[in-house]
């Protein structure tokens, strides 16, 4: 069983658990002896399975059952045990003798277990991980609160001085004053009022903004501090390189898509993707990007590429966001080849939605390629795939999703998922090689066919292939009719016939861990990191921009609250991601590409992976690496970008580097350029 199947089945008893100690203390207060009796064995049988489907889990990882080891399962276990031993005993009595009926303090440990169960199930759901005291005494003083206030209402007209071991119906005398058993009631309550309060103010205490991964912290004299305002790319090309200058605009327009419908768009230049920018290694980029009506602002952030942090485009950390009217100058060398994007950065779960981005490929010296044209024996086609209003658009920079090449030319395939959420691709009508994975090529890649290919929000992946003298068909999500379309050229240079695409949806998927061939890598999971940082993703109420939110989180926390991740020029770091939540997480670190070392504790075996966005699906734990070589203030963030919106989104900074920024990437802005403001 994976373990996100787990994690559901566990949901399942858990709330078993609630529904089946609820409805025996409910039928306890009815009196319903014998109807009780077979609850009770029901509720004793889950909660037993509750504590096996959470030693199974624990098996998969700590982070998964933290908060029901240490709270939920003892809690329910105490609560349960003492209903079973106590109340068992009268339920039987009852049963043989139904006038005795049951009595009172049977209902109210009963029901108590209920309430233990549901504050255990609860603090999963909107705590998980980690514990905190604060959420635990909460939880605690709720299941005592209920066990007062039950007894209060299910022994009403009870007050004796005696323990509560008489049916309500029997209460045979009362006693005016300060009984025993009132008194017991005020204590209770004074303990649990106070343990919740303390519980509600732990809420508050302030928490470290730094984690160190086990490095040292901040450095006392780190010599004068380094602004990301002045980390800024070259000025100039490489010796033999050419300066590529290009003019983005921001604007609304209408856009035409392929099918001819037209929708309100954001665009660059009036279109969407924006530009194609393209070099050669040693060009120098140079974009001037311009905002005319865009209320939110933008930035742009070369994603994957990995720029000078000032070139970086997160908003209010890497520079001020560009304002309708406003301008910013974007210049870097382009020293990667490879198949990138780019797009706002600026509330990116609309902008990048409605259209704010393109695409960017880099090509080695002396191998230009005409990106359509397959005359020169090479078809080079760049496919950014994405969702308009609806419609999945995948196209050519000319909205072309088809084309001709004669067999026999090489062809490679782009393809940038510009969404939020994975896409699946199939290539029916040829075998092929995926010679690299977000930009980065792969070692000796196999030839595949009959694979599905899924495509994390963000990732790219190239495919090469030689045209066959039959037609070829990338198939998007599973959608015959859709997708692109390669036909042989005829000898007379017309197109062959339209090919009959075959149901690629049972295609296994590959897998890139165990893809291509393994070579040396500079550091892998033997060598020894300078930090570990473990980022445990889930739902959970956490604060976000000041105010409380069922977030998206990291260790139980939304952005901005999230502890910066400090690490020093040179380290070796380690992440370890966690997803104990039941959503994909497309995990993108800026600045740098992180090395794939395990996925599940099982350890990369085919080629070396390098990869900025990487999907960590539901119950998934990926161990991943790199070397802090690229000094800076870099965004760290789930690239399901509505996620990082609702708080995935944290900062990973390099000891002395400062921003004069606000400081604080945000998404609820309104628009204006933020006022400046130092950060230290
Ligand atoms: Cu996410």
């Amino acid at each position: 069983m994976t373990t996100a199947q787990l994690i559901v089945v566990d949901h399942v008893v858990a709330l078993l658990s609630v529904a089946a100690w609820s409805a025996t203390g409910a039928t306890a207060a009815a009196q319903r002896a014998r109807l009780v009796l077979g609850l009770l064995a029901a509720a004793v049988l889950v909660t037993l399975a509750r504590v096996a489907t959470v030693a199974v889990l624990a098996g998969r990882g700590w982070w998964f059952v933290q908060e029901k080891v240490l709270l939920g399962l003892p809690m329910l276990g105490a609560a349960g045990l003492a209903a079973a031993l106590i109340a068992g005993p009268r339920l039987f009595a009852a049963r043989r003798t139904p006038k005795v009926g049951i009595p009172a303090s049977s209902v109210v440990l009963l029901l108590t277990a209920g309430y233990a169960a549901l504050a255990g199930l609860v603090v999963t759901f909107l705590v998980g991980y980690p514990l905190t005291w604060s959420a635990a005494l909460i939880a605690c003083s709720f299941v005592c609160a209920g066990a007062l206030l039950t007894a209060r209402v299910v022994a009403a007209p009870v007050d004796t001085t005696d323990d509560a071991d008489i049916a309500p119906t029997q209460a045979p005398h009362r006693q005016p004053g300060f009984s025993r058993r009132r008194f017991m009631g005020l204590a209770g309550g004074a303990v649990m009022a106070s343990t919740g309060t303390t519980g509600v103010g732990l809420l508050f205490t302030p928490t470290e903004s730094t984690a160190t991964g086990g490095g040292p912290g901040r450095s006392s004299s780190p010599g004068p501090a380094v602004s990301v305002a002045d980390l800024r790319g070259s000025g100039a090309p490489a010796p033999g390189g050419t300066r590529r200058q290009y003019v983005l605009t921001a604007q609304t327009a209408t856009v035409r898509l392929p099918s001819g419908r037209e929708i309100q768009a954001w665009t660059f230049n009036g279109q969407a993707p924006g530009p194609a920018i393209t070099a050669t290694v040693g060009d120098l980029i140079e974009v001037t990007l311009r905002n005319t009506d865009i209320d939110d602002g933008v930035t742009l952030h070369w994603h994957g590429y990995d720029v000078p942090c000032g070139e970086d485009g997160a908003p209010g950390v890497t520079q001020d966001v560009v304002a309708p009217g406003g301008e910013f100058v974007y210049r870097f060398r382009a020293e990667q080849v490879g198949t990138y994007w780019y797009h706002t950065h600026q509330a990116s779960h609309r902008g990048v939605r409605r259209g704010l981005y393109g695409t960017l490929v880099v090509t080695p010296r002396g191998q230009q390629v005409d990106h359509a044209d397959a005359s020169t024996g090479q078809l080079d086609l760049t496919l950014p795939v994405h969702t308009f209003d609806g419609v999945v658009v995948i196209a050519d920079q000319d909205g072309r999703a088809d084309h001709t090449a004669p067999p026999g030319t090489r062809v490679r395939l782009r393809l940038i998922n510009t969404d939020s959420d994975p896409h699946r691709f199939a290539l029916a009508g040829t075998s092929f090689r995926v010679t690299a994975v977000d930009g980065r090529d792969l070692n000796k890649p196999g030839e595949v066919s009959d694979a599905g290919l899924r495509l994390p929000g963000g990732g790219r992946y190239d495919l090469v292939f030689v045209m066959p003298d039959t037609p070829v068909a990338l198939v998007l999500d599973n959608d015959h009719t859709g997708g692109l379309r390669l036909h042989p050229e005829d000898h007379d240079g017309t197109a062959g016939a339209d090919p009959v695409v075959e149901d690629t949806s049972g295609w296994p998927e590959l897998d890139l861990l165990r893809y291509g061939t393994p070579a040396a890598v500079p550091f892998d999971a033997g060598s020894r990191s300078d930090r570990h940082f473990t980022m445990v993703l889930d739902r959970g109420v956490a604060m976000l921009d000041g105010r409380p939110a069922y977030a998206q989180t990291v260790n139980g926390r939304g952005h901005p609250s999230i502890p910066d991740q400090l690490v020093a020029e040179g380290d070796l770091v380690r992440f370890t991601v966690v997803n104990r939540s039941l959503e994909t997480h497309p995990w993108h670190l800026h600045g740098h590409p992180v090395l794939i070392l395990s996925r599940n504790s099982t350890p990369r075996s085919g080629s070396p992976l390098w990869m900025d966005t990487f999907d960590v699906r539901p119950g998934e734990v990926w161990e991943v690496a790199f070397r802090a070589t690229n000094p800076g203030i870099w965004m760290n963030h789930c690239h399901n970008l509505p996620h990082a919106h609702q708080g995935m989104m944290l900062r990973l900074c390099y000891d002395g580097v400062t921003t004069p920024f606000d400081g604080s990437h945000t998404a609820h802005e309104t628009g204006t350029a933020r006022g400046r403001s130092h950060v230290h």
